[in-house]
């Protein structure tokens, strides 16, 4: 007996409804005003840690929030809460990516319009997340420098289905003989023009200008309302 279309068709019709909840979510994000930037990577790059900096840096300025997807423990949702920004983890179990309905079912209780910056962190994975849209407006691909310059190449979906590459842990790079130059021409052989930052949240080396891109991305898709006249 053969299975395979069988199966095909289901997987078809998951990611089908997953695009009808992330369209809906995003018509709301819009709404709302609120910018969502979703981070990917491999296990272990750093994304916690960036997004916890990030949180810290935004927070005096901008009401921000994060989500983050993990298949066990609420490990990252306590690093995230140190920034004092209101956090959520969703426990996938078996499931190696966040979904746009898990994204909408851990919103129930958040009001949206009392956001500027949501921030989900998808589950550590090259592969699964790729094929799922969250509905965010920025989907941020990670790289640490001990991973292998490779990494572009090997994962093309993954940084092909992301706006921006951030190469993190830039002050190992030289302990682990990091080749930058190969690693930007790998991302940029997958996705020419993707913009790439190198930073460190250990150091905070390179933070600043992540920072100002993220503003200025905000400003961007979300004007600042128009000062009233009279
Ligand atoms: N030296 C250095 N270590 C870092 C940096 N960022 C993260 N780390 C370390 O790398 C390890 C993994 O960092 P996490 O932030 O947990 O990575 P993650 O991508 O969130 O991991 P998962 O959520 O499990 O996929 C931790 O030991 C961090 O302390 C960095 O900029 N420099
Ligand atoms: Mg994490």
């Amino acid at each position: 007996m053969n299975s395979g279309p069988r199966l095909v068709e289901v997987r078809k019709n998951v990611l089908k409804q997953n695009d009808v909840v992330a369209r809906a979510l995003r018509e709301r994000f819009h709404e709302a005003g609120v910018l969502v930037a979703s981070l990917v990577s491999s296990p272990g790059s750093g994304k916690t840690a960036f997004l916890e900096k990030t949180l810290i840096s935004l927070r005096p300025r901008y009401r921000v929030a994060a989500l983050v997807g993990d298949l066990a423990t609420e490990n990252d949702a306590a690093r995230l809460a140190r920034s004092q920004a209101p956090v959520k983890q969703i426990i996938t179990g078996t499931v190696c990516h966040l979904e746009a309905a898990m994204v909408q079912s851990a919103l129930a209780g958040w009001n949206l319009n009392d956001l500027e910056f949501l921030f989900i962190e998808n589950v550590g994975n090259l592969v699964c997340p790729s094929s799922y849209d969250l509905g965010e407006d920025l989907r941020f691909v990670l790289i640490s420098v001990t991973e292998g310059e490779d990494k572009p190449l090997k994962y093309p979906t993954i940084f092909n289905g992301a706006d921006v590459a951030v190469i993190t842990k830039s002050d190992l790079g030289a302990a682990v003989e990091f080749d930058e130059a190969a690693a930007r021409c790998n991302i940029q052989a997958v996705r020419p023009g993707m913009e790439i930052f190198k930073l460190s949240a250990k150091t905070g080396e390179g933070m600043d200008k992540f920072l100002e891109f993220l503003e200025e991305r905000r400003l961007l898709s979300r004007p600042a309302p128009a000062a009233s006249i009279g």
